[in-house]
């Protein structure tokens, strides 16, 4: 009983959150570059606000983010010291297509990453790949509109050619899209979107997404042709939907809240549109120029694992659906979990039946690619931080998997907690709110020596590892 012998112990990153060396080695800019720190993020984030200049005069921490770009050895020996079985790590488009519709690769991306991925098979670490995690070139989004633009699926097919032929026999397990439902949230952030006044957003935002679909239907086939082994997945921020009473009214809102995000997935896994969502499109006049050969590449080539990533369920009534808080998802206070200090609950239960819910609709092997606890970690002199509420978080979470895997018979892949070293916040764009088992020394203003320091969870996550999650 348990987990599986082979269960994929890690932690999850992304390049933007913790590369750093922007402009080094050729690397072009990205929409994530762009995305300032304070008052201007969420309307940037969310493409309400035209995007600005590059300048020195915002401050944007994923400039220099923890520079793993220059760090990376030390830091997967830090993971491979805790066990890892698997690291989630994404590429930056940009480090391989500078511009994104150029023709030949830049050398130099090329040989970081393979030079990553050889650094984790050292320690027999598996990497786990996302190929985009909330980053695109600026270059594409003001040549092409972001991803309302068909011609983006060819950019994106080529870079997934590349690196899959590059990296084959690397990596094995590729996520296509992170999070692929926040799209609809921040759309600046998920699909370089930056509207113009007066359009229909619903008709761009799932245009956008069409694309972003076919393209990761492209990226399952061009994969399992450059290499049968390669396990393509995509990805879900998921979290269920807890309707706030039994008023039947606030039930159905709830299941329409879940199905705008599972919309995704249902494509995703299986490989054509819901019937709800050909209706809503319908409803909404929103033509998202889908063509034969589009049904085909989606009906052909669905996704070998469905993962997500896991942090709290939301609340919701007929009434107030726009209300209370959550960050990026809004949601309602639910009255009987606690929260964290940016108001996400705190619900384990939630999570088995989340996983419980995925499975129950795919029928196919999950992996969970994201959980932890944002907080605010204060650190002794030395870097260590006694960190109970993170190892509390972990624990809850685990037991509740275990339980999903144990008493309900999930199929589950893996397990890696979210940003297992501190990095730069996707929602804030801060380094404050730390998730990691390893301290970084660096500050909001990009202050710090980026000395890395071991907190009292690594030694925590180490043992659960080592124990297969038995000894929590
Ligand atoms: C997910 C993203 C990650 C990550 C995480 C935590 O939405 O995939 O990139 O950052 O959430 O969110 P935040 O950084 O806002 O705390």
């Amino acid at each position: 009983m348990g987990f599986r012998k082979d269960f994929l112990w890690g932690g999850a990153t992304a390049a933007n959150q913790l590369e750093g060396a922007y402009d080094v080695d050729g690397r072009g800019l990205a929409n994530v570059d762009l995305s300032p720190v304070g008052e201007d993020r969420l309307a940037v984030i969310t493409g309400e606000r035209k995007m600005l200049e590059f300048d020195d005069e915002h401050f944007y921490p994923a400039k220099g983010a923890i520079d793993f770009y220059h760090r990376y050895k030390e830091d997967i020996a830090l993971f491979a010291e805790m066990g890892f079985k698997t690291y989630r790590m994404s590429i930056a488009w940009t480090r391989i297509f500078p511009n994104g519709d150029e023709e030949t690769p830049n050398e130099k991306g090329l040989e970081f990453y393979e030079n990553v991925f050889k650094e984790c098979r050292k320690y027999g670490i598996e990497p786990l790949v996302t190929i985009t995690h909330f980053d695109f070139p600026i270059h594409l989004i003001k040549e092409y509109g972001g991803w309302r633009n068909r011609k983006v699926i060819d950019f994106y097919k080529r870079l997934c050619t590349v690196i899959f032929t590059r990296y084959k026999g690397l990596v094995k397990y590729w996520i296509t899209f992170n999070e692929i439902n926040i799209l609809l949230h921040a759309p600046f952030m998920g699909a370089g979107i930056v509207f113009e006044e007066g359009e229909n957003k619903n008709q761009v935002l799932y245009t956008a997404a069409h694309n972003e679909l076919v393209a990761s239907a492209w990226a399952t086939k061009i994969g399992h042709e450059i290499d049968p082994e390669n396990k393509i997945g995509c990805m879900l921020a998921a979290g269920k939907f807890y309707p706030l009473t039994s008023k039947p009214e606030d039930v159905w809102t709830a299941l329409e809240k879940d199905r705008e995000n599972y919309f995704f997935i249902d494509v995703q896994a299986r490989g054509y549109y819901p019937a709800y969502a050909k209706k809503f499109f319908e409803r909404e006049n929103i033509n998202i120029g889908i063509t034969d050969e589009d049904e085909q590449i989606l009906r052909e080539n669905p996704v070998d694992f469905v993962s997500f990533s896991y942090y709290t369920t939301r609340c919701i009534s007929a009434e107030a659906d726009r209300l209370g808080e959550g960050n990026l998802l809004k949601t309602m206070r639910n009255p009987y979990i606690e929260v964290t200090d940016w108001g996400w609950g705190l619900d384990p239960l939630g999570f088995r039946t989340t996983i419980n819910e995925i499975y129950d609709r795919y029928q196919k092997p999950l992996f969970v690619v994201e959980n932890g606890l944002g907080a605010v970690d204060v650190p002794d002199a030395d870097g260590y931080v006694e960190d109970d509420y993170r190892i509390g978080y972990l624990r809850d979470h685990i037991k509740a998997m275990k339980e999903a895997v144990e008493l309900d018979g999930v199929e589950l892949l893996g397990y890696t907690t979210w940003g297992p070293i501190d990095l730069v916040s996707a929602g804030t764009g801060e380094m404050k709110k730390r998730y990691g088992f390893i301290y970084v020394d660096r500050d909001n203003d990009g202050n710090g020596t980026l000395k890395r320091s071991k907190k009292k969870s690594f030694d925590w996550y180490k043992k659960v590892i080592a124990s297969n999650g038995e000894d929590l």
